[in-house]
């Protein structure tokens, strides 16, 4: 056949394999495990000349895991659980690598890996609906499916380090360690670098050579792993039921069956805290700290009482003042950069041949051909150890030429930061698969655990295809697009989006800064995954033989804590409030407001009485600790006119006088069924007019006063202005309502939306409906103020909605008929919230900005001249 029959021939030829995945590291060897027991046809490209992956380039002296390796191992082959026995709790490279040459031996793997090739391009066929794969081999290979398998820490990034290449030396890079060893002995070593990798090699280093200097950038946190055998507690726990073992590995957060912290930092006494440190310390298990207390990585004042704890130690270690200075991080939360666990690590900082060099005191100038020059000396060196990371995540995946749809570098897709759906596959690249990718819990979890769930479920939807005839899968736009903002919204109610990590990329120069992986856990992670291929493959569109189809959609709607609240309160099987009498709904709602943080602090809370419409009311006033006078805020408490009080509302109230410096008077009006329609509203009005005329003797500004409430709440400060403008006055500088209750129509569509599932349900607002008003009153303005004859005139105002809140739409009515009437009104809604997400103080920290737009406005009001 002529050379241009063939190339016509090929072109026009359909697949010759299923799939072909790049790697032959953890993932890539079960993935074509996988795909052979699934019958699907598949070939691994592998740069190396054997398998190991990142086990088989990290060959520096002290390479070892630091989640044990009881944990970090395959749990897809019981009898290779059981035949493998590990030595060490954190096992060395070495044995891991023979461990995966075991595994491929067994398996009989490697027959489908070509070794020493390189991908060098991949680019999608539309016509014939394929991959076309071409390596340093010089062929090219027609598949289906494409695979990235490539790790999530792999290319190493090229040290930017000035004079960078000068060094007549020898060099050496922890990521592409020489087979044969290096020996340092009787030479003089500089290590660039003090991250896992350095962490672990500069005591072994130290060992050997004459003379060793560590050239810091930024300190790590880092504490003994305690390695040894495995321990028998370990070993019980695992042998017992090795099937419970990991399936509790895999619904845990980070892939490693350990307790998850529940209790907040502050919520138990220093004592307890710090014996609680000692304990994690002492564990030696890198997830320890993290799992200590529930918000060690999303408070920043939990998180500095580890930092504190952990910075005394490295003091208690080493002993040079100046250099445990030094080696004690500042910059950074803990967690928020990679932490380490380490063998003797701060002890070689004792040793008389090793020395440390602060780059941020003494930044290096340039490598010379002899060694280092830093800002105020020059070294010289026999050896350099670039120990200086890599480009994460990324950085293996774009470095190959892969080309989707119409020709559309996968490089340039992600130039902003990466884009994908569910960090497994991205749209314009059909039947591409990222194992571990972006997006997906990956580098914060057991790599094991979440290389093992992708890997499950590329098989299972390759399988699910082939049954009903589709041949290619390419995600939507929507759900994409959404993925992005779920994975940034978890990101962003946490402290990692503020250290220089490369988690953010920063550590590459002019690499974007996006948080690269999935905070929202292994657990919830694999239970979207799996629910996404439940509803039908939710979010991806197909073609195929059987046709197109496309189920547009978003998976994650909810903000991540919402629905981890949800989560819990589901798991509680709390009854539904409407189910119970309402004495046992009141006691329902004080026990919660007791479980909850309290909320910052103030400058002064006082309890006192003020006469409502039909005698004397509770209130409680919060006071800024700014000296005053201040403006003041009269508060309505939510609780469908039947449940709620001061306390129950008492960490908004606290944050709302923080936020905006005013005083807060948070109001007790009469509740219903006792005290029906209006007597709320009555007393609402009531204790607004006592606030307005007693300013001075609250130690407020007479005349600067605003109103605020929270969904029935809402509903008295909304009724409020309306009585105040009829009567007038008081005035009234502005309304601040949060997911408020205007009207008795139960017709609109946020009510069958989201009437069930999101804690306040459509029942429920009926039953607080029925307790509060009869059905002739419903349409008074003063219970449905939407319904008043004019809204012309009202005090300026923000309507907060909750995107998952049946009183949604009709709190959007309510902002839009002020603004028609000409009232200066302003609608915020909030996407992902429910109606009671906002008032949970330091527990949603996804309401914080929403809580922090509010207390902006009643700033303003109160401002306003
Ligand atoms: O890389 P790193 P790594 N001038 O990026 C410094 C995993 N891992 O290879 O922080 C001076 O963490 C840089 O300084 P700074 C693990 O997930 C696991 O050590 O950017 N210094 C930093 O100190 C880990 O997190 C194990 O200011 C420069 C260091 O080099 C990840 O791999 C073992 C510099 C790089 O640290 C990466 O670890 C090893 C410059 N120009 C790795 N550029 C296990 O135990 C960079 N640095 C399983």
């Amino acid at each position: 056949m002529s050379a241009a029959m063939e190339s016509a021939r090929s072109a026009s030829a359909g697949p010759e394999l299923d799939v072909v995945v790049v790697g032959a590291g953890f993932a890539g060897l079960y993935m074509l495990h996988r795909l052979r027991g699934l019958g699907f046809s598949a070939k691994v490209i592998e740069s190396a000349d054997d398998v190991g992956g990142t086990w088989y380039w990290n060959r520096y002296p002290g390479a070892r895991c630091d989640i044990e390796s009881i944990d970090y191992s395959y749990s897809f082959d019981p009898e290779l659980q059981r035949e493998w026995q590990w030595s060490e709790r954190y096992a060395t490279q070495p044995e891991i690598l023979r461990y995966l040459g075991h595994v491929a031996d067994k398996h009989d793997l490697r027959r489908d890996i070509a070794f020493s090739t390189r991908v060098e391009a991949a680019r999608w066929d539309d016509d014939a609906s394929l991959w076309r794969i071409r390596t340093s081999r010089g062929d090219e290979i027609r598949a289906r499916f494409y695979v990235m398998a490539t790790g999530c820490l792999s290319l190493p990034k090229t040290p930017d380090v000035p004079g960078y290449g000068r060094f007549a030396g020898e060099s050496y890079y922890t990521g592409r360690w020489p087979h044969q060893g290096v020996d340092f002995s009787g030479k003089r070593v500089a290590v660039i670098g003090t991250g896992s990798s350095a962490v672990q090699s500069i005591p072994i280093i130290a060992r050997q050579a004459a003379e060793l200097t560590v050239f810091q950038r930024t300190p790590n946190f880092s504490r003994p792993a305690f390695n040894g055998p495995v321990t028998d507690a370990k070993k019980a726990a695992f042998d017992t039921d090795p099937a419970a073992y990991r399936a509790a590995a895999r619904l845990s957060g980070a892939g490693v069956p350990l307790e998850p912290g529940l209790v907040r930092a502050f919520q138990v006494s220093e004592a307890e805290r710090l014996a609680k440190y000692e304990e994690a310390y002492a564990s030696g298990e890198l997830l320890a700290f993290g799992a200590a207390f529930a918000d060690i990585l999303s408070n920043p004042e939990a998180n500095a009482t580890v930092c504190d704890f952990l910075r005394g130690k490295i003091r208690s270690i080493v002993r040079d003042p100046e250099t445990a200075e030094a080696l004690s991080p500042k910059d950074h939360f803990y967690g928020t950069k990679r932490p380490c666990i380490d063998t003797s690590y701060f002890e070689t900082f004792n040793l008389p041949h090793v020395r440390l060099v602060d780059l941020r005191k003494d930044p290096i100038a340039s490598i010379t051909e002899q060694g280092i020059d830093t800002a105020t000396r020059s070294f010289a060196f026999d050896v350099i150890v670039f120990a200086t990371g890599f480009d994460a995540m990324t950085g293996a995946i774009v470095s190959v030429d892969i080309a989707g749809r119409n020709g559309l570098a996968l490089a340039d897709k992600w130039a902003d930061g990466p884009k994908t759906y569910l960090g497994l596959t991205t749209t314009g690249f059909p039947n591409f698969f990222a194992i571990t990718g972006p997006g997906s819990p990956s580098v914060l979890s057991n790599m094991a655990v979440s290389i093992e769930q992708h890997v499950e479920w590329v098989g299972r939807c390759l399988a699910d295809m082939r049954e009903q005839r589709l041949d290619v899968i390419e995600p939507t736009p929507t759900a994409e697009t959404a993925w992005v903002q779920h994975v940034n919204d978890g990101a962003e109610i946490s402290l990692f989006p503020r250290a220089n990590s490369w988690y953010m990329g920063a550590n590459v120069p002019g690499k974007p800064r996006v948080f690269l992986p999935y905070i929202g856990g292994v657990d919830r992670y694999r239970k979207t995954c799996d629910e996404v291929i439940r509803r039908d493959y939710l979010g991806f569109a197909f073609d195929g033989p059987a046709g197109a189809r496309c189920n547009d959609g978003v998976v994650c709607r909810l903000q991540p804590d919402v629905a981890m609240l949800l989560d819990a309160l589901a798991e509680l099987g709390v009854p539904p409030m409407e189910s119970l009498s309402v004495e046992d709904a009141r006691r329902f709602v004080i026990a919660s407001a007791a479980l909850r943080p309290p909320g910052p602090e103030v400058g002064e809370i006082v309890d006192g009485e003020l006469p409502g419409a039909a005698g004397g009311l509770a209130y409680r006033l919060y006071r800024p600790a700014s000296p005053g006078p201040h403006g003041i805020v009269a508060y309505f408490h939510g609780g469908g006119w039947v449940v709620g009080s001061a306390d129950s509302d008492d960490p908004l109230c606290r944050d709302l006088c923080v936020r905006s410096g005013a005083i807060v008077v948070s109001v007790d009006y009469r509740h219903a069924p006792e005290a029906r329609f209006p007597a709320a509203v009555d007393d609402g009005f009531a204790a607004v007019r006592w606030i307005a005329a007693n300013a001075a003797m609250l130690g407020g500004v007479p005349g600067k006063l605003a109103v605020c409430g929270w969904s029935a709440g809402a509903n008295v400060a909304a009724v409020v202005c309306q009585l105040a403008r009829d009567a007038g006055g008081p005035a009234i500088a502005g309304q601040v309502l949060l997911t408020p209750a205007t009207d008795c129509d139960f017709t609109r569509a946020s009510y069958a939306e989201n009437g069930d599932g999101y804690v306040l349900t459509t029942a429920l607002v009926r039953w607080f409906r029925d307790h509060y008003a009869d059905p002739a009153d419903r349409r008074n303005p003063k219970a449905s103020p939407l319904r008043a004859h004019s809204l012309a005139g009202l005090p300026p105002a923000l309507i907060v909605t909750c995107e998952f809140d049946p009183l949604r739409d009709e709190g959007a009515a309510y902002a839009a008929a002020l603004a028609a009437a000409g009232v200066d009104a302003r609608h915020l809604p909030c996407r992902g919230q429910i109606h009671t997400s906002i008032p949970m103080v330091d527990v949603i920290l996804s309401g914080a900005p929403a809580r922090q737009e509010m207390a902006a406005a009643l700033r303003r009001f109160l401002a306003a001249p």
